[in-house]
């Protein structure tokens, strides 16, 4: 068994479609061990998504990320970095696969609906700064 971090981000969470990529998780095979809303903070999003930080990119997506409230997943099942990630869908909804979590709800390759840790050590690494150790069981 291995664990991921997900996020429902804003655009999807305000256009109400948590729902269903709660559903497309659990259809995928995948048991939730731990989940929440939170509205990031700017702190918090800039510490997330600090090996971003200089990029042109990085001021629109803290601002993104802090606009509305997300959802915060812990996900498990066999292969569940790249598991996931499928379910996602290629970064730039343009280039996602059809019926992927990207090609249905997001807007750009910033306003991309959903987020997936890109490794098994960056999956350690974003659970732990989301959540406690004592939610994840
Ligand atoms: P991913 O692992 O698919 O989430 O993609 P990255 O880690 O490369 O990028 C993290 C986030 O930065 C993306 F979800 C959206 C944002 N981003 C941009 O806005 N523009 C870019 O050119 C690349 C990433």
């Amino acid at each position: 068994m291995e664990r991921t971090f997900a996020i429902i981000k804003p655009d999807a969470v305000a256009a109400g479609h948590s729902g269903h990529i709660i559903a497309m998780i659990e259809e995928a095979g995948f048991r939730i061990l731990a989940m929440r809303s939170q509205h990031l903070t700017r702190a918090v999003a800039e510490g997330f998504y600090a090996v971003h930080k200089g990029k042109g990119f990085f001021d629109e997506l803290i601002e993104f990320m802090t606009e509305a409230p997300v959802i915060l997943l812990s996900l498990e099942r066999d292969n569940a970095v790249a598991q996931w990630r499928e379910v996602m869908g290629a970064t730039n909804p343009e280039s996602a696969a059809p019926g992927t979590v990207r090609k249905l709800y997001g807007a750009s390759i910033g306003r991309n609906a959903s987020h997936g840790s890109d490794s098994v050590e960056n999956a350690a690494i974003e659970l732990n700064w989301f959540f406690r150790g004592s939610e994840l069981g």
